[in-house]
């Protein structure tokens, strides 16, 4: 399985059509020989997900959505599939994003029949989870971790298909993160429990850390051990912010 890292953007509730030169300045920016090493991807609001990835075309910038219904079609005002990612040449999706969970409520079982409709449309789902600050206080971390690992994934699970991404809640636009120990106690936890349910895909799944990654921390956060890569929300709405991050790996 490919386990090249991954530097991920996730655009959340933001972008325009005036934001379509931002797309392409990443997508020109991403085009060298460093892509043979880290792959990129952005993921910006559904509204968008056609035209970037007709952007995209000669670039090996992916384009994924933030968020799908876990059914193909039907009566679900507001919400898309996995299939019209994919039929927008889209690749990824992420699932479970923290302000999905708390916003609309999502469970683990909702995030996981997400990523199992991600995964039947081809995609590959990229599953985010992560404690509260309450729950860090109370020493839960690593509990919290492996119930959503659990509830999350789905069993067949691959290393191609699967994505993990680990934001903690209290890190996510706060501009504060973890220690860089406590994100390697945490990857290496994950690690062990992707490891023990599936063996070698669990041991070439990519874990991303995300939450306040920027171009001035990036480079230390990047280098913990079982960290495959990056989620990077505000950071990667400017072109020249998330190409600073992948270019960490140069
Ligand atoms: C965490 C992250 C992107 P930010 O949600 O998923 O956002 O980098 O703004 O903390």
């Amino acid at each position: 399985p490919d386990v090249r890292p991954l530097v991920a953007g996730n655009w959340k509730m933001n972008g325009t059509r005036s934001s379509l030169d931002q797309i392409k300045a990443i997508s020109e920016g991403v085009r060298n020989e460093l892509s043979e090493k880290v792959e990129t991807l952005l993921c910006p609001p559904a509204t968008l997900i056609y035209v970037a990835t007709a952007i995209c075309t000669e670039s090996p910038l992916m384009i994924g959505g933030q968020d799908c219904h876990p059914e193909t079609h039907g009566a679900h005002t507001g919400d898309i599939s996995a299939e019209m990612i994919a039929d927008c040449f889209g690749t990824f999706v992420i699932v479970g994003h923290s302000e999905r969970r708390s916003d609309h409520g999502e469970s683990d079982s909702l995030v996981r029949s997400k990523a199992e409709a991600a995964h039947a449309a081809d995609l590959t789902a990229i599953i985010c989870i992560g404690e509260t600050a309450d729950e860090r206080k109370n020493g839960q971390t690593l509990e919290v971790l492996k119930r959503q690992l659990v509830g999350s994934v789905p069993d067949g699970a691959t290393a191609e298909r699967t994505v993990i991404a680990y934001e903690p809640i209290w890190a996510i636009g706060t501009g504060v993160t973890p220690t860089v120990e406590d994100i390697a106690e945490a990857h290496a936890f994950m690690r062990r429990e992707l490891t023990d349910r599936f063996g070698a895909e669990g041991k070439a799944m990519r874990i991303l850390y995300g939450g306040s990654v920027n171009p001035s921390n990036a480079k230390q956060l990047m280098a913990v051990d079982n960290v495959d890569g990056a989620l990077v929300g505000g950071a990667s709405l400017k072109a020249e912010d998330f190409l600073a991050i992948y270019r960490v790996y140069e």
